[in-house]
């Protein structure tokens, strides 16, 4: 089985608060390319951005007009192709489409776990993220947007480290959850720093994120045993041409 992974494009109806860039052509050329080459794309979460409406508390109505902006990506998860499971930016996607958190798959001998991982992060997790983020999108709104982009910025300069390698928070409770739960293969994004990591028994996977024009995703191939992370900062790099020619 070969599944490609996508998280974290955080598409809003507002271009001021939203995150995963202004082409809505531009982004299913890079999706249905993966779903070309692979059984499944799964789209792990936080692909809309609901936690920055002009009224707190209003995610249901901001999902909605997400949708209706992005009427080709809403289109998609109807799609068997795709795989779209919720985050915590998209959490209110459960109640109103349906969306699952999570999904768990056994393929070529292999046992694996796809969720978006915020479940792993106790800020996400925690009842002051709603207002935060809710903060942020004002920030953005108010012409600041190149702060909060330098803020997190600078959050994954001093946090990176922390975060990707095997001692950061989110990595090192989803690869405990993966041991307790017998899974070979656990796949998250939430972090926005993708790559793969050995755990000796158990992988832990991140997708990084595919907003703003990035397009980085993983792709994993259960029959050879093979799975990797785009970088998609880094995609002119030959080392990655040959594999996806992403454009
Ligand atoms: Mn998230």
């Amino acid at each position: 089985m070969r599944v490609a992974v996508v998280s974290d494009l955080h598409l809003a109806a507002e271009a001021s608060v939203c995150r995963g860039g202004r082409s809505e052509r531009a982004l299913l050329q890079w999706l249905d390319l993966l779903a070309e080459r692979h059984d499944h794309v799964v789209l792990l979460g936080d692909i809309w951005e609901t936690l920055a409406p002009q009224r707190l508390g209003d995610q249901r109505a901001e999902l909605e007009r997400a949708a209706l902006r992005w009427p080709g990506v809403r289109a998609r998860l109807n799609d068997p192709a795709f795989v779209y499971l919720h985050g915590n930016h998209d959490l209110v996607a459960a109640e109103l489409w349906g969306a699952p958190g999570e999904w768990r798959v056994e393929a070529d001998g292999l046992r694996l776990w796809f969720t978006h991982g915020h479940q792993f992060d106790p800020f996400s997790s925690s009842a002051h993220s709603e207002r935060a983020f809710w903060a942020v999108g004002w920030l953005m709104r108010a012409g600041l947007r190149r702060l909060v982009e330098q803020l997190d910025g600078v959050d994954q300069v001093l946090g990176g480290a922390h975060r990707v390698q095997a001692r950061c928070q989110v990595q090192r409770r989803a690869v405990a959850a993966a041991r307790a739960a017998s899974v070979d293969l656990i796949v998250t994004g939430h972090t926005h720093l993708g790559g793969v990591y050995d755990h000796g028994d158990v992988r832990y996977l991140n997708s990084g994120t595919g907003a703003g024009g990035r397009r980085s995703c993983l792709s994993i191939d259960t029959a050879t045993r093979r799975w990797f992370w785009i970088d998609g900062q880094a995609q002119r790099l030959p080392m990655v041409r040959p594999v996806l020619q992403l454009r």
